[in-house]
C-alpha cells in the first residue's frame, strides 16, 4: 500500500519534483534559465555564478557555470561558457557576477557584470560555447555613461512582443535601458525604475538588486530582492518602463545573505529560480540554485511561495 501511494505521489508531481532541492551538487547562484532550441535541440540553459570556483569569503570567481537540462529535473554541469578574460578591457581581479542572456536572429548573447561597475556583452553562434567580446568596451560603463548608478550589476534582458528589448540592472536604485536591436547598443537613455507604494513600514521593503522582468496576460511584473537579506517581492505596471506598483511577497527571506530570482513559463506553467544555503559547508558565498513553482491568483497576482508547504 505504501509503495502505491508513493508511486501516485511521484505520478502527479510537477516535473521539476526538486523543490527546496538544489540543481546540483556544485555551488552556484543567480540564475539565469531560459529554454533556447539550437544545436542540439530544444532544451534549458541555466547560466549562473560559480560558487564553487570562489575563495569562499567572497563572490569572487571569474567565470560563469553553465547547466543544461531537458526536463528541469536532471541537470547537467555544461562547465564553463566564458570567463572575463574574454573582456580585455575588464580589471585582471574582475569579478564574475550575476550573468544574464538572450537569443536574437540566430545569435546568443551573454551579459557579463564585470567588477561591479561594468557591464559587458559577449556574442556567439552557440548557447554553451564560442563567446566573444561583441563590442571591445563595455555596453554600460559606471565612469562613461550619465546615471548608470552606483553599482551597475545584475543585467536582465526582456524582449517585448513588439520586438524592443529592455536591460534592467543595478542595486539600491533600479535602471532600466532599451537595447538597440543589435542586442549589443545603448538605444536610449538609462532611466531610474519608477516602484510605486513599497511598503513604507518595513525599511528592508525596498529595491536591493536582482531586478528581472517578464510579462503574462498583458501585464508587466517587475521583480527584485529587497537587500541583504532579500525577500523576493513584485510590483506591476502597463509597459516594461512602467510605472510599477508594488503588488507583494513571491519569495520570503532565507538562510542566506543574498537572494535573486528568475521567472520563466514553459509548456504553459511558471517557475521560479532562486538561491539558497541548500548544500553541506553552503552559506553567504557558497550558494545553491533551487527551483519552485509559480502560480498565480485569477486577479493576475502572484501566490507567495510556501517553501516549508513543499519539501524544505
Ligand atoms: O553573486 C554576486 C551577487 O550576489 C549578485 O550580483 C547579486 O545579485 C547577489 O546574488
Amino acid at each position: 500500500m505504501k509503495y502505491m501511494v508513493l508511486a501516485l505521489i511521484s505520478a502527479t508531481l510537477p516535473a521539476f519534483a526538486q523543490v527546496g532541492h538544489p540543481i546540483s551538487q556544485r555551488f552556484n547562484a543567480d540564475p539565469s534559465p531560459h529554454y533556447f532550441t539550437s544545436q542540439t535541440g530544444g532544451q534549458f540553459y541555466l547560466y549562473a555564478t560559480d560558487d564553487a570556483s570562489n575563495s569562499g569569503k567572497y563572490w569572487d570567481s571569474t567565470s560563469w557555470r553553465l547547466y543544461t537540462s531537458k526536463d528541469m529535473k536532471s541537470w547537467r554541469d555544461a562547465g564553463i561558457p566564458l570567463d572575463v578574460t574574454i573582456f580585455k578591457w575588464a580589471r585582471k581581479d574582475a569579478k564574475a557576477w550575476a550573468p544574464e542572456a538572450a537569443y536574437r536572429n540566430g545569435k546568443y548573447y551573454f551579459y557579463a557584470p564585470i567588477g561591479g561597475d561594468k557591464i559587458g556583452v559577449a556574442i556567439s553562434d552557440r548557447p554553451d560555447s564560442g563567446f566573444i567580446d561583441a563590442r571591445k568596451d563595455a555596453l554600460v560603463d559606471k565612469a562613461r555613461d550619465k546615471n548608470a548608478g552606483a553599482e551597475p550589476i545584475d543585467p536582465a534582458v526582456f524582449v517585448d512582443k513588439d520586438g524592443q528589448a529592455y536591460m534592467y540592472f543595478g542595486t539600491r536604485t533600479p535602471k532600466v535601458v532599451r537595447l538597440a536591436a543589435d542586442m549589443i547598443n545603448l538605444a536610449g537613455e538609462i532611466l531610474d525604475v519608477q516602484i510605486t507604494g513599497l511598503p513604507a513600514s518595513n525599511a528592508k521593503k525596498q529595491y536591493g538588486e536582482a531586478p528581472f522582468l517578464h510579462e503574462r496576460n498583458g501585464i508587466y511584473y517587475f521583480s527584485f530582492s529587497t537587500g541583504w537579506p532579500g525577500q523576493i517581492i513584485y510590483a506591476t505596471g502597463p509597459s516594461p518602463l512602467g510605472p510599477f506598483a508594488y503588488r507583494g511577497v513571491i519569495l520570503d527571506y532565507l538562510r542566506i545573505s543574498t537572494n535573486h530570482q528568475a521567472i520563466i513559463e514553459h509548456d504553459g506553467k511558471s517557475y521560479l529560480f532562486y538561491h539558497d544555503n541548500l548544500l553541506p559547508g553552503g552559506g553567504d558565498h557558497r550558494r545553491s540554485i533551487a527551483i519552485a513553482p509559480l502560480e498565480y491568483e485569477t486577479d493576475g497576482s502572484i501566490r507567495q511561495i510556501n517553501l516549508s508547504a513543499t519539501s524544505r
